[in-house]
């Protein structure tokens, strides 16, 4: 891990709400893309110069479907423009009608892929310990109308994959995953990709593998990846008329350029991942009021996403609060996934929302709590001992920092310090 010029902050003065310089004046983002080894992105891009073909099923993107195939252990890897598309891909390819039981904890992305299909998103609460699906909170959601179930391994703890797929046996549903943020990530030892009917992973810019903009879809059942490939190709298997109504969800040859030379360094990457995670382990292991998840040391880990819990009645300030104290600092924290999806207008409108926020109570404790910090290769030893010095700082003098975040506290809430180039 790299060490960096970052000063600690050792007294309240110095924090930047309450007149201090700040940590990053050029603000610290959340997730720094990493970047490929440049002369092997470069040679594959001028083999696709050469070749003169840019998509449309083409040999990068057939080389990138092989070794993901390989590195994940599944038999099927689809390769598609990003996770959003390929869920709705494998809600169509299941031939899914009526709703879809998933946690209200999630990315956006997540119902509005079921929802853009005409399904109706159901939520279901999380359990405390991972912060996925509960499969005792699923199982009284489920009725005739029930489609699906989708549980998404959020930031890369994976479900109770074996009781979801047996409430899906049971009912005779089809169980399908979100694998968004677990690329790499093991259950009992069983690489994320192969469990349920398919997987969906997100090759975002944001993630530790990426394709600038990426998906991919995994499965074991051959005739389900059958059926994906013909719908994320205009329905059509040969180039011939459509059998199928199918959409493109295509990946081109330049997205899987930059995914077959960041799928080389993958290791690298996790590692430095691993190394901001533990230094942030150790530097808030005792600050009152904040928890932090430990990684099960028997289970392999991507360690991307660093999210922590700013304990609604254990900690001196709220979540908030906290948060507008990095954002002075130029750290763009966020509050993922607030207010909860069960909150945000197209969910919210038209159901009983009192009565959903009432079998929720652990996803709504933590849109209160939860604060995702700046993790991965973008974030050095020294950044990481910067930002947790702010935090037990402010914690640790809390009347002085409300009283300054009075008038300014809510506005940086809500907008993110980060500059667009
Ligand atoms: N399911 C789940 C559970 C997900 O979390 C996601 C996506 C999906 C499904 C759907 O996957 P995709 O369809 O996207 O493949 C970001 C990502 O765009 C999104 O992929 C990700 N989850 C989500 C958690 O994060 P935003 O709107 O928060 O990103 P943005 O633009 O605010 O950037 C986040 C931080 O990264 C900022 O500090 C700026 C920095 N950044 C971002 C980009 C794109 C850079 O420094 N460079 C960059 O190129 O959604």
């Amino acid at each position: 891990m790299k060490t960096g010029r970052i000063g600690i902050k050792t007294n309240v003065r110095e924090l930047a709400c309450l007149g201090g310089a700040p940590l990053f004046p050029d603000t610290l983002v959340l997730s720094k893309p990493i970047s490929p080894n440049r002369r092997e992105f470069f040679s594959r891009l001028r083999g696709v110069m050469d070749r003169h073909w840019y998509s449309n099923n083409g040999p990068l993107v057939r080389e990138f479907e092989g070794r993901m195939a390989g590195f994940l252990g599944v038999r099927n890897a689809m390769a598609v423009c990003n996770a959003t598309i390929g869920l709705q891909v494998v809600g169509r390819a299941l031939e899914l009608r009526g709703e879809v039981i998933m946690p209200a904890y999630t990315y956006a992305a997540t119902p509005h892929s079921m929802a853009w299909l005409g399904l109706t998103p159901v939520f279901a609460d999380v359990t405390k310990d991972t912060y996925t699906l509960d499969p005792e909170a699923v199982e009284p959601l489920i009725t005739s109308r029930t489609a699906g179930i989708l549980g998404v391994h959020l930031w890369g703890q994976t479900c109770d994959v074996a009781a979801l797929e047996e409430l899906g046996r049971k009912y005779g549903v089809p169980v399908f995953f979100d694998a968004a943020h677990a690329m790499g990530v093991t259950r009992q030892g069983r690489k994320v990709g192969g469990f349920g009917a398919a997987e969906v992973f997100s090759l975002h810019a944001t993630k530790t593998l990426h394709a600038g903009e990426g998906g991919l879809i995994t499965t074991n059942d051959d005739a389900l990846a059958d059926r994906i490939r013909l719908l994320r190709s205009m329905g059509t298997a040969s180039g011939d008329e459509a059998g199928v109504i199918g959409t493109n969800a295509k990946m081109s040859e330049l997205s899987a350029a930059l995914g077959l030379s960041l799928l080389d360094q993958f290791g690298r990457g996790v590692e430095q991942n691993r190394q901001s995670y533990e230094r942030y382990r150790r530097e808030l292991r005792d600050v009152p009021g904040v928890s932090m998840r430990t990684i099960a040391a028997s289970d392999a880990h991507n360690f991307h996403y660093v999210t922590i819990g700013i304990g609604r009645n254990e900690a001196s300030l709220s979540r908030d609060e906290v948060l507008a104290v990095l954002r002075a600092e130029g750290v763009d924290a966020r509050r993922y996934f607030y207010p909860g999806c069960h909150r945000i207008a197209p969910y919210a409108q038209g159901g009983d929302l009192p009565a959903v926020i009432r079998r929720l109570p652990v996803t709504e404790r933590a849109m209160a709590e939860a604060l995702t910090l700046p993790g991965g290769h973008g974030v050095t030893y020294g950044s990481v001992r910067g930002i947790c010095s702010a935090i037990r700082l402010s914690l640790a003098h809390a009347r002085d920092v409300r009283e300054s975040l009075a008038m300014t506290g809510a506005a940086l809430v809500e907008s993110p310090c980060v500059v667009r180039p």
